[in-house]
């Protein structure tokens, strides 16, 4: 980069009569930014009406939602946090999926890809806070929302005060918290600060049964030694569980309100708060502002009628930057102090984790998407979370006088004890307003400057704020971080390119203003030094040599990164992404990625000299912006190459449709009675799945009965969730396959969501003598309760059929002897399944079924045929690289596939429903170094040719750099299987 130099004329100014200077060092602390570790020591973590306070410092916590569930790979884990780090949050929220732990009653698995404790760990050594929401309910659009499978065949409603159910909670709640606890920043080895009770449990607000469940939670999870505030997520802004709701048995100050917004893009954001005049904002005065999700994105559904997801690049369009920054801002400017966004990071509902309404993917247009790329949705959160951390007023705000500006929305606050004033101005036409807004400056007096707002956008300005250690008099453009490096202090502004800018800054002598880089005038009246620019990549004034005054468009705005070490904070630009910065002597190591050739530039600590990034010396100058820089020193990534799949093998299945086969140790469906929500028929017998223990994935029925002399048809009643199916045989010859109407949301909340399948039995098998009807069912996954309704407990599976006189029996994959390293949500119950097809070694052990085939498929055949093959990597070793598996196909063609990449169920792609075509493959669970399997377990419905169609392999995304990632233990199938 050519650093161009611009002299500006020496102007003379009046003594200033404002108290803070750019010149003036600063006494107070310069924020909030350091970042908390795990040091085992005890920390105090409270709060009052206006912030939460650790250690007694005021802190807005800056969060971002990430599932450890919806990334079976620990090592990445690390990539993720640390991506959000850098980019200005200081805290993440997580939930704990119960079912994801849970196999069976009793038995609790926290290890490998479950590992909690690992993952906590992780948050800790990134320097993020933690709000913990292990539930026992989370919604999350994962099956029956987070309950275990096997809670479905227990007595009792859920959600309630009922003995058995509160007895396997407790159970749950000893295992999660036993983890948690440990790694609480208040008195343990790590940086959880925040505890959430149950989630949006609206039913039962007011009854005795609703207060005795909350009570309960309340003094379970206390005495589990969670000792950090606890709070409830109230389902809007409802003022529902706020303090005094229910009995604690505690001092107050311990147990804070917060509730959940998720506004549609095309509304004008909501107030709350110091604007709003809903119930909620006067629920509880005492606590501070604290939406517990505010939605950064939104869930797609399945494709097709009736829901018509259309993708995540949608989602991402619609809930776009501009999006973002006018809900957030308008957070802040209602008082929110604790504010987090879901999803940051959406990642995937991989096997049978995702609730009927979604499928696999679940990158819900987030800020960080599936494939752990940074979007364009990371700038505004980057600028918002690093003002955050520099201008610590921004804690402490009250509601001040009005303010009318025409065109735009004005929200004034102050601050009550450094008179710091802060508008929020949000545009909420389509086009840009350009309107004067009166600012009160530090001393009561004003000035007016234009300000511009873009259509549909917001920002936040401020008169007298501190930033770092500077006080901007006031700016018409967002300031986004102040830092002290070296001799300096650097004050950072962003906005949109393209936009007037004009910062100032309050001088008392003769201040000399040069400018460095782009364009900008300075000029200097009343006490006042005031520098204008247009926002055009990074421009740069140097005033006396003592301040930096950077301005950023956007784009270079995503390319400056804080980190604060213990030896003082620096400040890089130039790579897409700073992970890591250490200071040794004189020299800063720097880990970060590159996507293309870049700059690097570091302002660093006084006597820092020398600059390596990631491992290698970087030959640096320095610079009269203060820095050490080199121009286009980091090298991009290098291409990736992506093999072709070919190779592959089939595998026909499907023997349990054949009348001879031998299901003498099936399970007999015989019992007479259910927990389920779904009636058992008259007379019985159950034939639910769960109550046999298939609680996850397909399920199959083989019906024997002697007379089918005179029977037209068979009428087959079932349940699945959106998109299952069932498929049927008579005597081995298919009769079809029925496609469970998608239901109405209400059909679906109350589980009374029966279809009927009827087939014509064909002439010849109208006979005396024995006969098997066999069926397999794609159950789909357990219903969402959103309230109190056990909707988790409506029947998966068969219901009951219209033959008489038959003896059924079932099979399935029984939960509680689920894969113990991939967990309970892996696999159903295909024979494939049940055989281990799925996993590494199959074709070894089996070698003699597995035909060779080549990719388009074409074949019409009712059932389930398997797909093989395997393929080698060969990616850098500094090369992050994110694959996906795409699949695509002739939209006609009515079959589903699920997709296991060495073992692990990656998910279901359905080619008539769509819309996901990409699978993203995880890291550590893909070896991008090495030989990987891939199975496909195709299920076709019979009534049109089914593919594979076309198989690749995809590249969603590479940079130099990257963490390093252990392989996931993926076991293969045991020989002689
Ligand atoms: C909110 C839930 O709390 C959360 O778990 C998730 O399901 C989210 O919705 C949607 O993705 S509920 C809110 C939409 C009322």
């Amino acid at each position: 980069m050519e650093l161009s130099r611009r002299t500006f004329t020496t102007l003379s100014v009046l003594t200033a009569t404002a108290a803070a200077g750019f010149s003036r060092p600063a006494s107070a602390a310069t924020g909030t930014a350091t970042p908390p570790t795990a040091d085992g020591a005890a920390h105090s973590v409270t709060f009052d009406k206006y912030s939460m306070l650790v250690d007694g410092e005021r802190v807005v916590l800056w969060s971002g939602e990430v599932h450890p569930f919806r990334l079976p790979s620990p090592s990445l884990w690390r990539d993720v946090l640390q991506k959000l780090r850098a980019h200005g949050y200081n805290a993440i929220s997580i939930y704990v999926s119960w079912n994801f732990h849970s196999p069976a009653p009793g038995v609790y698995d926290f290890t490998g890809v479950r590992d909690l404790d690992l993952f906590l760990r992780t948050a800790a050594e990134c320097g993020l806070y933690v709000i913990a929401r292990p539930g026992p309910y989370i919604n999350a659009e994962v099956d029956a929302g987070g309950f275990p499978g096997w809670l479905t065949v227990t007595p009792g409603t859920a959600r309630t005060s009922n003995a058995t159910y509160l007895s396997h909670v407790d159970e749950y709640l000893t295992a999660v918290n036993e983890i948690i606890s440990r790694h609480q920043y208040t008195s343990g080895d790590g940086t959880v600060v925040l505890y959430q009770l149950e989630n949006e449990y609206a039913s039962y607000v007011t009854s005795a049964t609703g207060k005795d469940y909350m009570a309960h939670l309340y003094a379970k999870v206390r005495a589990d030694g969670i000792d950090v505030p606890l709070f409830h997520n109230d389902k809007g802004r409802n003022g529902y569980w706020v303090p005094g709701a229910f009995s604690t048995g505690d001092e107050s100050g311990r147990y804070l309100y917060a509730f959940d917004g998720y506004p549609s893009p095309s509304a004008t954001p909501y107030d709350w708060g110091y604007y709003g005049g809903t119930v909620g904002s006067q629920a509880s005065p005492d606590t501070p502002g604290f939406i517990a999700e505010s939605g950064g994105g939104w869930f797609d559904p399945w494709g097709g009628a009736p829901f018509g997801g259309k993708g995540y690049a949608a989602v991402r369009a619609s809930r776009d930057a501009a999006f973002e920054r006018r809900q957030y801002l308008t957070h802040l400017a209602n008082g929110i102090k604790i504010h987090n966004v879901y999803m940051t990071y959406g990642g995937t509902s991989w096997g049978w984790l995702p609730a009927p309404v979604v499928y696999t993917s679940y990158d819900y247009g987030a800020a960080l998407d599936e494939g752990r790329g940074l979007t364009e949705k990371l700038v505004p959160m980057h600028q918002i979370g690093q003002l955050l951390a520099s201008a610590p007023e921004l804690a402490k705000l009250d509601k001040a006088a009005d303010v009318t500006v025409s065109g735009l929305k004005v929200y004034h606050l102050t601050h009550p004890d450094t008179g710091a004033h802060v508008y929020v101005v949000r545009n909420d036409t389509s086009t840009p307003v350009t309107s004067p807004l009166p600012f009160t400056l530090a001393e009561g007096a004003g000035v007016t400057a234009p300000v511009t707002v873009g259509g549909k956008d917001a920002k936040l300005i401020a008169a007298g704020l501190k930033v770092g250690r500077t006080t901007v008099a006031y700016s018409t453009v967002q300031p986004m971080l102040g830092v002290s490096a070296g001799r300096r202090d650097i004050v950072v502004f962003a906005g949109r390119a393209g936009e007037a800018a004009q910062a100032a800054f309050s001088c008392d002598g003769e201040p000399k203003a040069v400018v460095l880089d782009g364009a900008a005038t300075a000029s200097c009246a009343d006490g006042l030094l005031t520098v204008s620019t247009e926002l055009a990549g990074l421009v740069r004034v140097s005033v006396d040599d003592s301040l930096l005054v950077l301005f950023a468009d956007d784009a270079a705005s995503a390319r400056l990164w804080r980190h604060d070490t213990p030896s003082g904070t620096v400040l890089v630009r130039g790579p897409a992404l700073l992970r890591t910065a250490r200071l040794e002597g004189a020299t800063a190591h720097l880990e970060g990625d590159t996507v293309t050739e870049a700059d690097l530039e570091v302002w660093a600590p006084r006597g820092v000299r020398e600059v390596m990034w990631n491992g290698r010396p970087v030959r640096v100058r320095t610079t009269d912006s203060g820095s050490l820089a080199a121009t286009r020193a980091l090298p991009g990534v290098a291409p990736v190459r992506l093999p072709a799949l070919t190779g592959w093998r089939h595998r026909a299945e499907n023997p349990e449709s054949e009348p001879g086969f031998d299901d003498a140790d099936w399970t007999v469906a015989d019992k007479a009675s259910s927990y389920s929500t779904t009636a058992v028929p008259a007379g019985g017998p159950v034939l639910f799945a769960d109550d046999y223990g298939f609680h996850y994935g397909d399920v199959w029925y083989r019906g024997s009965f002697d007379d089918a002399s005179g029977l037209d048809s068979v009428g087959l009643a079932y349940i699945t969730g959106t998109q299952g199916l069932l498929m049927a045989w008579l005597d081995g010859k298919p009769l079809g396959t029925h496609r469970m109407p998608v239901p109405t949301s209400a059909q679906s909340t109350t589980g009374t969501w029966t279809a009927t399948a009827t087939f014509a039995v064909p002439d010849e098998l109208r006979t005396t003598g024995g006969h098997v009807l066999s069926v397999l069912v794609r159950r789909m996954q357990h219903d969402e309760d959103g309230g109190a309704r056990d909707s988790h407990k409506a029947a998966r599976g068969l219901v009951s059929s219209s033959l008489t006189d038959v003896t059924w029996r079932i099979q399935g994959l029984r939960t509680a002897d689920s894969d113990p390293v991939r967990g309970p949500l892996n696999c159903g119950g295909l024979y494939g399944e049940r055989h281990g097809w799925h996993l590494p070694g199959a074709e070894a052990s089996g070698a003699e079924g597995w035909e060779p085939v080549s990719f388009p498929v074409s074949a019409q055949r009712q059932g389930v045929d398997w797909y093989r093959t395997s393929f080698r990597l060969a990616v850098d070793h500094d090369v992050d690289a994110s694959i996906g598996i795409t699949l695509t196909d002739d939209a006609t063609r009515a079959y589903r596939v699920q997709l296991f990449v060495n073992g692990w169920n990656m998910g279901q792609y359905i080619n008539d429903v769509g819309p996901q075509h990409t699978f993203a493959v995880p890291n550590g669970i893909l070896r991008t170094r090495g030989r990987n399997t891939l199975a496909l377990a195709v299920l076709c419905d019979g009534t049109a040719p089914a593919g594979p169609g076309a198989v690749e392999l995809t590249l969603l995304g590479s940079a130099a750099g990257g963490v390093r990632v252990a392989p996931v233990e993926s076991p293969e199938l045991p020989s002689g299987r």
